[in-house]
């Protein structure tokens, strides 16, 4: 059954509004390749007023002051923004399940993630009233200091296509929380949900200017706001390519940005595990959303005493999976989120077997599926550190492998990358999975899983992995800057 795409226009200023050249681009459904609708493209000209409207919801003269309104009313705020995406949840699944193609069990877990992380950041928005002036403890009486929090001002919130309203929630939920008023651009692949946040921010009436959303292509629309001289800091989630860039942008305002860039993640197994749990672990974490994942664990090192049997073990796994419309019951992978992406993501199969790795399973299109960026879940071996499979992000479902042999050669070869965002190490030792996780150089380490996330818990990566963190009350502080007060009190002339 066709499910309407409801046809939006940019949210600016608390209102729907054409897009200043009248631009439109084409949504393609990735698992039937048919264009489904349309979304409105934002140029620079929009970008201008999509930024007036920010300043504008910041400006005390205006009367309209969202950063100087308590935790507590901003809390209100979030907590209707969670209802309400609660309340339209398996309309917002099928839409994000359409529109990038993961499967509508996924989609439908994510939109839950999405209200928990506004529902998350309330909580918080009304704990910073308690915190927001703390006092100094000073060495000399004859002063008295203290320390205000403050919202960072006009953010700007570049988010990627794979996590669509998720990554915006991250983003938009802790920077609304700390007072800051934001300019959304999600991803031109997927953004539909996106712009359903904007028709929920106008049913429980967020005031105007607090949550701008533009979609559009990232040169057109991202660039002139990144370099957007009145926004005063960027968070960006995308490629590396694309996060230098913005950096580059920001240094010529001297900005601060957060990045959350892409990742090589290393998933070890150790000769100790249960094979059949490692296994599934392992699967999980390359597979789920179709390897379209930045904390991925594609890349596995396993034992070289179990290689051989783990190896057989996720091969049956892969062939038994089911690959199909993202909206088929039991679907568990769908297809890639574009033609680009699948063509990618086989440029890298390709390269790695004219590079002289084995395509153990997998490596071509799903035979029964003419239609659609579908793709095997792929296994690859004999593969060398130097192999661009082994070294890129594919951001497909490629898991490649190696073996080990002792402790320091897993950790030499997981830290062998210029990224550094997750890693996983299996083991039923646990002074071993605690030694090994301090020695990762990333920002997130599962130990026996691999991906789970949760709201509390500090999300972000090292090298070049990008920097900063997201989530938890550090994803507050992304938002909030200090200022200290410093008072003489004494009657002495100093
Ligand atoms: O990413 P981009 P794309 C990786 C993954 C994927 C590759 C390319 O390997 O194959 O990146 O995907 C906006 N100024 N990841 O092209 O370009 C863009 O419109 C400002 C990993 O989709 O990074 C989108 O909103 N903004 C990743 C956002 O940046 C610009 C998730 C991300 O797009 C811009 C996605 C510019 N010049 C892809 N150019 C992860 N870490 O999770 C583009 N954008």
């Amino acid at each position: 059954m066709a499910i309407p795409i409801p046809s939006r226009q940019l949210f600016i200023d608390g209102e729907w509004r054409e897009p200043v050249l009248k631009k439109r681009i084409p949504i393609v459904n990735p698992a039937t390749e048919q264009i489904i609708g349309d979304i409105p493209g934002a140029t620079a000209e929009d970008v201008e007023l999509a930024v007036a409207a920010a300043r504008r919801a910041l400006d005390r003269n205006k009367g309209r002051d969202w950063a100087s309104a308590s935790g507590a009313v901003r809390a209100k705020y979030l907590r209707a923004i969670a209802a309400k995406i609660t309340e339209r949840k398996p309309e917002l699944a099928k839409l994000e399940a359409i529109d990038c193609g993961k499967p509508l069990d996924e989609a439908a877990w994510d939109i839950d993630d999405v209200a928990g992380c506004f529902e998350y950041y309330a909580d918080l928005a009304e704990g910073l009233d308690a915190k927001q002036k703390s006092p100094l403890s000073l060495p000399m009486e004859t002063f008295k200091g203290y320390v205000l929090r403050e919202p960072i001002g006009v953010v700007a919130l570049i988010t990627p296509w794979n996590y669509p309203l998720l990554m915006a929630a991250w983003k938009v939920a802790p920077s609304l929380a700390a007072g800051c008023a934001a300019v959304l651009k999600p991803s031109e692949l997927a953004s539909v949900t996106c712009l359903e946040l904007a028709e929920v921010c106008k049913e429980v009436g967020l005031p105007p200017g607090v949550l701008n959303i533009l979609t559009g292509l990232g040169p057109e629309a991202g660039a002139p706001l990144a370099s957007h001289p009145l926004v005063d800091k960027i968070a960006f989630t995308g490629s590396s390519a694309t996060g230098s860039r913005i950096m580059t942008a920001a240094a010529q305002m001297v900005k601060p940005v957060t990045l959350e860039l892409g990742g090589k993640s290393p998933i070890i197994v150790f000769e100790d595990v249960d094979l059949d749990k490692a296994a599934e672990w392992t699967a999980f974490g390359c597979f789920w959303t179709n390897g379209q994942i930045c904390s991925a664990t594609s890349r596995l090192i396993v034992h070289e005493s179990i290689a051989a049997e783990f190896l057989d073990k996720l091969v049956k796994w892969v062939k038994n999976i089911k690959i199909s419309d993202p909206l088929e019951e039991g679907c568990r992978l769908g297809p890639v989120v574009s033609e680009g992406q699948y063509h990618k993501v086989f440029n890298f199969i390709t390269t790695a077997k004219s590079e002289g790795a084995t395509i153990l399973a997998g490596g071509a299109r799903p035979e029964h599926l003419k239609k659609g960026f579908f793709l095997e879940p792929t296994i690859i071996t004999d593969v060398t550190t130097s192999m661009q499979i082994w070294r890129e992000e594919v951001f497909g479902p490629v898991l490649c492998a190696k073996t080990f042999s002792t402790e320091d050669e897993a950790i030499e070869l997981a830290n062998d990358t210029h990224y550094g965002l997750g890693g996983a190490v299996i083991s039923n030792d646990l002074e071993r999975c605690d030694r090994v996780s301090k020695a990762l150089q990333a920002g997130i380490v599962w130990i026996n899983c691999s991906q789970p996330c949760f709201c509390q818990a500090p999300w972000g990566g090292n090298k070049r992995s990008g920097f900063g963190r997201e989530l938890g009350e550090w994803g507050l502080d992304n938002y909030l800057r200090v200022k200290q007060v410093t008072q003489y009190v004494s009657d002495e002339q100093w």
